[in-house]
């Protein structure tokens, strides 16, 4: 057999792979906020004639409810069945945070849903482990951290890594080594490789291809004229090359971000915030010389026996503002902060848009429109005068009260 190609394996490092998929996703988070809907079969749902599911909890799937069936469908399988209106918000909330979780391992994140990524942790191994420790870490993060379980695939390849997540779920952990990475291609059914659809795993079929071991022992060339470029990347599949690489989202990669390492590890939340505020003038100010404006904004603490927490919030309304950005980050730590020694510091911005958004309104009591109360817009008169000030006098003309130093 000739040598296999590894589509980013350096000369000596294969590729490896994860895959994470919350489990249940809208229905478990329903089940975390809500204790009675706990063991109970859930669905997400729209409450009319005409809804669908979205998701069902997995003990809703045991009377053969799922998602896109119809509710009438549901309600008929399960007349107990428990329909819930989804909250987006929430599950983008709760989305960010296992991001963050991600991002902690590698840079190379590719989100692909809500609640799905993949991971590429080739080279992590001298910071967190093999990758199956990696993969049995994250899951342990996520879980302390949002409460939730999800499954993870680890893979050579990144078409095995997301075939192996569905493997044992809920909460499975599935490793397909390079070892054992050829009996397992043979074996795998067409119907559950990503982006087969039904139409080439019945032309499939219809020729006794089942598996793609059967695809292999199949003439290339005829596969190729049937199902034309699908045909080719099955084939390729099937032999263990997937070309694809794990590629970070351009948009997420669009962040501005600062960190400091103190001087000296401290507990005083005062410090704290006079650092917060400093980097949120770095950040804002970064923002508004790119043209950009952030909604989600993201606290970073290293404590002093280097564990970190990252946390966030996206705001109803994007900004380039100092000012919010600080009071964001500064209520992150009043409700974080346990008293840990800390060793660095750091600030975030990301999910960011070139347009502004407007300050969302509120209806009074008439019907009128009101704007909601808010300084942003005072500070932004503000920072924008300071950085005028810099441009022309330099980085030491103007600073915050808040931050000189005691004489
Ligand atoms: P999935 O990961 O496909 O499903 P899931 O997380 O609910 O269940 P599993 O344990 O099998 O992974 O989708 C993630 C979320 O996306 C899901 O909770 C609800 C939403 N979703 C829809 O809104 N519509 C859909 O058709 C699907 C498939 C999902
Ligand atoms: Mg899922």
């Amino acid at each position: 057999m000739g040598a296999l190609k590894w589509p980013r394996a350096s000369d000596t490092l294969p590729t490896m792979i994860l895959h994470l998929d919350m489990d249940a996703f809208f229905a478990s988070v329903e089940q975390l906020d809500n204790p009675e809907l706990r063991g109970k079969p859930v669905v997400i749902s729209g409450q009319s004639a005409r809804s669908v599911v979205a998701t069902a909890s997995y003990e809703a799937r045991k009377y053969g409810i799922h998602s896109a069936m119809p509710l009438f469908q549901a309600l008929k399988l399960c007349p107990d069945v428990l329909v819930v209106r989804g909250r987006r918000h929430r599950y983008k909330e709760i989305s960010c945070a296992v991001f963050s979780i991600l991002e902690e391992y590698t840079p190379l994140v590719e989100p692909v849903s809500i609640d799905e990524a993949y991971l590429d942790v080739t080279g992590c191994e001298r910071l967190f482990g093999p990758p199956l420790k990696i993969a049995k870490t994250i899951k342990e993060k996520v879980f302390q951290e949002t409460g939730l379980t999800c499954s993870v695939g680890c893979a050579p390849i990144k078409f095995l890594a997301k075939v192996a997540s569905d493997i044992h779920k809920p909460n499975g952990l599935t490793h397909i080594s390079i070892e054992e990475m050829d009996d397992f291609l043979v074996g795998l059914p067409v119907k559950k490789v990503p982006g087969a659809g039904k139409r080439t795993t019945q032309a499939l079929s219809s020729m006794g291809i089942h598996t793609l071991g059967d695809l292999r022992r199949f003439p290339k060339e005829l596969l190729i004229k049937k199902l034309g470029l699908s045909g080719q990347r099955l084939v390729a599949l099937a032999w263990g090359k997937d070309p694809s690489t794990v590629s970070p989202h351009a948009e997420r990669a669009k962040s501005v971000s600062t960190e400091t390492t103190l001087e000296k590890d401290t507990t005083d939340p005062q410090f704290v915030k006079a650092v917060l505020l400093a980097q949120s003038d770095e950040v804002a100010r970064e923002l508004r010389r790119k043209g950009f404006y952030a909604r989600r904004v993201t606290l970073k603490l290293t404590f002093s026996d280097f564990t970190r927490i990252t946390r966030q919030t996206t705001l109803p309304h994007t900004t380039d503002v100092a000012g919010r950005i600080f009071e964001e980050t500064a209520l992150l730590f009043d409700r974080n902060y346990k008293g840990q020694r800390i060793r660095l510091i750091g600030v975030g911005c990301a999910e960011i848009e070139t347009q502004k958004s407007e300050v969302p309104c509120q209806l009074d009591l008439f019907g009128a429109v009101k704007k909601r109360e808010t300084h942003d817009e005072e500070w932004e008169k503000v920072e924008k005068s300071m950085d005028d000030i810099l441009k022309k006098f330099g980085k030491e003309a103007i600073f915050r009260a808040r931050l000189k130093k005691k004489e």
